[in-house]
């Protein structure tokens, strides 16, 4: 009874240890964290993590310690059997807790929903950046480019620091692609064409399917390379052509 204040701290405490873990951790080529972002997009992304974690550690505090106060101040004791003053009915501290945190959830909505155009769209000056066809199947991922004649499963490689556009789908299910050090998730609909943007600095990055689709979804990993301009140029002209392709 007296360790009920304290509970939802340390629940609290450990959740946040847990997910701000990724972002101390080393850069090692395996972190698949967004607050650990690789271009613009997860940047952004993370940005805005930061920006709401601010509220967010605000009310954790406040909330927090006015329940350990509360726990600790009017705990049952011995001999004394009285309950505490009961408050009700007080307008202004009602309107003040419905307003505050509607005022807080506002602003975080506004900050969030700013983002989404840059998200959603390919930037002005990358209006000709190169097109990957993104297709998610039980249980691989396939990469396919303009011009080339096969998919290549589960690899995409792609040109550093330039924008790459995804179109997004499925085959059979609904998958999700996701590769945290560059962008959010995006699901793929069978049917449905989705679309995202990234940019990479050189490096390896690591994602996999996030919605769950069938007995190997697990094993539907992502791996994007992302290498200098003339090393790709060099792959491509390598890879096979399609039919009358370029
Ligand atoms: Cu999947």
């Amino acid at each position: 009874m007296r360790f009920k204040g304290v509970l939802p701290l340390v629940l609290v405490a450990f959740g946040m240890a847990l997910i701000a873990s990724p972002a101390f951790a080393d850069d090692s080529s395996q972190s698949q964290s967004i607050l650990d972002p690789a271009g613009p997009q997860a940047q952004h992304i993370s940005d805005l993590w930061f920006i709401i974690l601010i509220p967010a550690l605000i009310v954790l505090v406040f909330v927090g310690g006015a329940i350990i106060y509360a726990a600790f101040r009017f705990r049952a004791r011995e001999g004394v059997d009285a309950l505490p003053k009961q408050i009700g009915g007080n307008n202004a501290l009602e309107f003040t807790w419905t307003l505050v945190p509607a005022l807080i959830l506002l602003s975080i909505f506004l900050v969030s929903a700013t983002q989404l155009p840059f998200l959603r769209h390919t930037p002005s000056e990358a209006a000709d950046a190169m097109h990957i066809k993104v297709l998610g199947s039980q249980w691989i991922w396939n990469f396919s480019y303009p011009g080339l004649k096969h998919p290549y499963p589960a690899t995409m490689i792609i040109p550093a620091d330039e924008v790459v556009n995804l179109d997004i789908d499925s085959k059979d299910v609904i998958h999700s692609f996701s590769v945290p050090r560059l962008a959010g998730r995006l699901d793929a609909i069978p049917g449905k064409h989705n679309f995202m943007w990234i940019q990479a600095s050189p490096g390896t990055y690591y994602g996999q399917c996030t919605e769950f689709c069938g007995k190997a979804h697990a094993t539907m990993t992502i791996t994007v390379k992302a290498i200098p301009r003339d090393q790709f140029d060099r792959w491509y002209s390598q890879q096979p052509r399609a039919q009358g392709g370029a």
